[in-house]
């Protein structure tokens, strides 16, 4: 193990190489704040103060300057739950269907060693706010951050060294409106006619078939580093028979002289590789590589890099301590299969959403693991984060139990022509870019998707996607990517680009509703099409059928638990066929039932989830178990130990 004293610092400094200077780079880094040695988190989940702006123009907290004192001092607020949604908190129907700017503030108090040790980075995280936010501390603008779905920092340090003595007052105010650039895209519609509506009558017009959930959705934290610290580590895994190769690069801030020492460990805390340079390829015998769920006898398997930084400045001396868990894997796509670590891998999982009952898509641990559990329970060896990105915590879960992951940016509901313009694709970019500086570490993640069914037959979008496409490429050559498309094969303008094809189909749903016995053949003229047209790999990305749980019928009718069960029989014989040519998966839509915007195609929410949103299994369910247990035996190896297929 690294370890040393304070005293013996500087000879350490003289034992390792001085990073060169390309090596501090503007600080880029997105690691997930975990508690070191050198590293101090506070979580700020649970109530804050909350006021919805609800001004005719929405503008009244920024014209009054809401975030300069207390909120309570502004106007009246409510308790706010934080991780949470807000529009399900309360009954009052105008906060549910909100749009424009709410508030939420809280207070902390800060150990005053934060305060006082200008040494000291103190970081502000946001997991997620949706969409736009800005914050404040004591007042002072500290970020703004447009997406809602990643996360985003401050460095508040100086701000609150400004007055020791006051608490720490964290203002964030954020606002739900979509626009045709953001992602997911919206517009605002105005009704002004007097004789069939209310003064200032708004809609929120929307291509997607989720609830427009809003606030603050993921953990609030305060993390400290030294001021020199690690910024960034990024790693490639990759072996070579039963050596595994750890290809590393590690960014460092604020460090006028800094050294590193690199160490894997195993499970059993023993270290298998260590270097002393900041970048370079660690090499482990008899490698334990990371597998997916189902494929082997021991999945997940998870090494621990430590980077111990020993930093100095002109004024001091630092150290820094960040572990980051890491599989060994590959990944590798050929014209017909989607291989891990060199095996043929087939995905058979589900769609989700972050969606529940009272917190809408805020984080939640219990449900977290329900989940986990419900999927362990169904065989599901992967899903794909549908619609827009999920809590880092989840991907964490994911990487220590095996499940793979398809991670989807929010390109979802790009429908409107003018939303394939220069402002939408450079905010694509960003969010792409955001998307894997996040989770570019995790051995889940197998494969980006850079949208979910956008109008690809449009002629601008074929330079939209290549340029999408190219660009996350470029930033990781070690994944595949793709995006979701409905669309005619004929007419699809994105799919040259994509290294896997993912399609979703609603037969017998929305195109003839009601004819379960046109599945098989529509089934099959879509695969023989887009195989024929691309000859690359295709995964079922979603089929289904809303169901709505304890009706029933026989003959089968639509809503029943009886047609879903058909449809999916009907459906999986299809796969059957194509799964030993060129289909590499199928991920059931939806894995629960979800809250949408209200219309007459919807009852009180989607209900094609093979769980209702009360996580209770429909009929469905146990046909899925069934199968996915069965290509598991086939496809895959159930662990000897995973006697009866449950629990974490
Ligand atoms: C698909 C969409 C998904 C919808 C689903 C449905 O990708 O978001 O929820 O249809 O209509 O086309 O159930």
């Amino acid at each position: 193990m690294f370890t040393l004293g304070r005293s013996s610092l500087f000879r350490y400094l003289c034992l390792f190489a001085v990073l060169p200077s390309s090596f501090c780079q503007p600080g880029m880094g997105m690691l997930f704040p975990r508690e070191s040695s050198s590293r101090e988190v506070k979580d700020l989940s649970g109530l804050w103060s909350f006021r919805a702006d609800k001004s005719p123009n929405r503008k009244q907290g920024f014209e009054k300057s809401w975030y300069k004192s207390r909120l309570a001092e502004t106007g009246p607020v409510i308790d706010m739950a934080v991780p949470a949604s807000f529009n399900d908190m309360t009954q009052d129907p105008t906060l549910r269907d909100f749009i424009g700017w709410v508030w939420y503030e809280r207070e902390v108090v800060l150990p005053s060693r934060w305060v006082t040790d200008e040494g000291t980075r103190v970081v502000l995280r946001v997991g997620s706010a949706h969409y736009y936010s800005v914050v404040w501390v004591n007042g002072v603008k500290v970020t703004e951050h447009n997406g809602g779905h990643l996360p985003f920092e401050a460095e508040i340090g100086s701000v609150i060294r400004e007055d020791p003595t006051s608490p720490c007052r964290i203002t964030i105010a954020v606002n739900n409106t979509l626009t045709l650039e953001t992602l997911p895209p919206g517009t605002i519609q105005y009704f002004n006619d007097p004789t069939k509506y209310p003064d200032g009558f708004f809609v929120q017009n929307i291509n997607f078939d989720f609830f427009n959930y809003a606030g603050i959705h993921r953990p609030v934290l305060l993390y400290t580093t030294p001021k020199a610290y690690v910024d960034d580590i990024t790693v490639v895994t990759d072996f070579s028979d039963s050596t595994g190769l750890v290809n590393y690069k590690i960014s460092v801030q604020n460090a006028a002289e800094a050294t590193v020492k690199v160490t894997l460990m195993d499970k059993d805390r023993h270290c298998v590789a260590s270097s002393n340079e900041p970048s370079g390829v660690l090499k482990i015998t008899d490698v334990k590589l990371w597998w997916p769920y189902l494929m082997h006898e021991k999945p997940a398997y998870l090494y621990s890099l430590e980077v111990h930084l020993m930093a100095a400045d002109e004024r001091s001396t630092y150290t820094d301590v960040y572990a980051l868990p890491v599989g060994i894997r590959t990944v590798r796509v050929t014209s017909s299969q989607f291989l891990i670590n060199n095996k043929p891998f087939y995905f058979h999982g589900v769609n989700k959403h972050e969606d529940s009952d009272i917190r809408g898509k805020g984080f939640d641990w219990p449900l977290i693991v329900k989940d986990f559990n419900l999927m362990k329970w169904l065989g599901v060896n992967s899903f794909r984060t549908s619609h827009y990105p999920y809590a880092e915590e989840i991907l964490q879960m994911c990487d220590r139990h095996g499940i793979v992951v398809i991670d989807e940016c929010p390109g979802v509901g790009i429908k409107d022509i003018r939303s394939f313009g220069n402002a939408s694709l450079a905010h694509h970019l960003d969010v792409m870019d955001e998307l894997v500086q996040r989770d570019k570490n995790h051995p889940s993640v197998v494969m980006w998707s850079v949208a979910n069914e956008p109008a690809s037959e449009m002629p601008p979008a074929e330079l939209y996607f290549k340029t999408l496409i190219t660009h996350t490429k470029d930033m990781d050559p070690t994944r595949p990517v793709t995006y979701v498309t409905d669309s005619n094969y004929a007419r699809d303008r994105g799919a040259p680009y994509v290294d896997v094809i993912c399609v979703n189909s609603y037969f017998s749903w929305y195109h003839d509703p009601g004819h379960v016995e046109v599945i098989p053949i529509q089934l099959n003229t879509q695969f023989e099409n887009w195989y024929g047209k691309y000859q690359k790999p295709i995964i079922q990305s979603e089929y289904g059928a809303d169901t709505v749980p304890g009706l029933h019928s026989d003959p089968p009718m639509m809503f029943t638990e009886e047609y879903q069960n058909v449809v999916l029989q009907s459906y999986h014989n299809v796969f059957d066929q194509k799964r030993k040519k060129y289909v590499v998966g199928e991920l059931i839509w939806n894995f629960a039932d979800f809250m949408t915007v209200q219309g007459i195609t919807r009852v009180v929410g989607n209900k094609k989830g093979v769980f209702s949103r009360q996580r209770q299994p429909k009929a469905a369910a146990f046909i899925l178990k069934e199968r996915y247990w069965k290509l598991a035996n086939e496809t895959g190896k159930i662990p000897s130990w995973l006697k009866y297929p449950c629990g974490l």
